[in-house]
């Protein structure tokens, strides 16, 4: 999600650092059974797509499907597992709030559900997206490290201009990340299991590319905010993600210098291919000239 839109000032209501209460109580009905829908929906098409440590996590937070979790509930689990806790905003929230939180172990979640109308995709991360899809990788220790590391490195960005390299990496793997297992492949990114047709495209569609993850190469791939990815990244493991993460990123911006972006969708020489998609999904669907 692109957070330099937001506004600086915290909304009517809101802490400085932009979290709310959740108000828990004040969910309606309706409310709650948009989230067994959507849960009930995707929990069932995940057993044998999503990774082995989300489905662990689902568990562990008792995540089931009667309604909108209770952040002061799961936050006792998660800050035992993880040290992580949810913490409730608005919506969406400036970048440097945003890598704040993070660095602290904080993930912000959207206190608002999508409406029934929006059950396949909104574009404002809701609590549905954000604590289905984000936070049960948050109870798997390397992941933790990982987006605490990547917080930290957010902030780093930041002040050295480099937000729109940090944000590929966050799109391309906490978002629509995919990694290896003894299985196949398996997806970890929150954007895929959060959506029912995602997790079905970003696996079995012979259309997109699946690559194997390179730091640099991902700081250079642009990522679709519209619509399914035309090539995902594949990690051979979490511990690899936040080994890359714990580098000194100073070498990998002086490299980016002297290196173009690769447009969407293309394939270079260096690329490790796991699978060479024929890009037929967004063929079908470039706007006639
Ligand atoms: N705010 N609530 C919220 N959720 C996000 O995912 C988010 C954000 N602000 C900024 C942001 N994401 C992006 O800039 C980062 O993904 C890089
Ligand atoms: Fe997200």
């Amino acid at each position: 999600m692109d957070g330099s839109k937001t506004p600086l000032e915290p909304p009517p209501g809101a802490n400085a650092d932009w979290t709310i209460d959740q108000g828990w109580a004040a969910y309606s009905r309706a409310e709650h059974e948009v989230w067994t829908t959507l849960y009930e929906r995707q929990v069932a098409l995940l057993q044998d797509r999503a990774c082995t440590p989300f489905l662990r996590g689902l568990e562990a937070l008792d995540l089931h499907g009667e309604g909108i979790p209770d952040f002061d509930k799961i936050n006792v689990e998660l800050m035992r597992l993880t040290g992580w806790q949810v913490v409730a905003v608005p919506g969406l929230v400036p970048d440097a709030v945003f890598f704040e939180h993070l660095a602290h172990r904080r993930f912000p979640a959207g206190r608002f559900i999508r409406t029934r109308e929006q059950l396949d995709y909104l574009q404002e991360p809701d609590v549905f997206h954000d604590v289905f899809g984000h936070v049960p990788m948050l109870t798997d220790p390397v992941f933790a490290d990982y987006m605490a590391a990547y917080g930290r490195g957010g902030m780093r960005a930041l002040s050295k201009g480099h937000l729109t390299h940090l944000a590929r990496l966050y799109w391309h793997t906490v978002e629509f990340g995919l990694m290896r297992s003894d299985a196949g492949l398996r997806i970890y990114g929150a954007g895929i299991v959060s959506s029912r047709a995602e997790s079905v495209f970003s696996l079995d569609d012979p259309s997109p590319h699946r690559l194997d993850f390179d730091l640099v190469r991902v700081m250079r791939t642009p990522y679709r905010i519209d619509d399914f990815q035309p090539a995902y990244f594949v990690i051979p493991s979490l511990e690899d993600l936040l080994a890359a993460s714990l580098q000194d990123f100073a070498p990998i911006y002086a490299e980016l210098e002297g290196l173009d972006d690769i447009p969407i969708g293309e394939v270079i020489g260096e690329d490790g291919v796991a699978h060479l998609g024929d890009q037929t999904y967004h063929l079908a669907r470039t706007s006639p000239q």
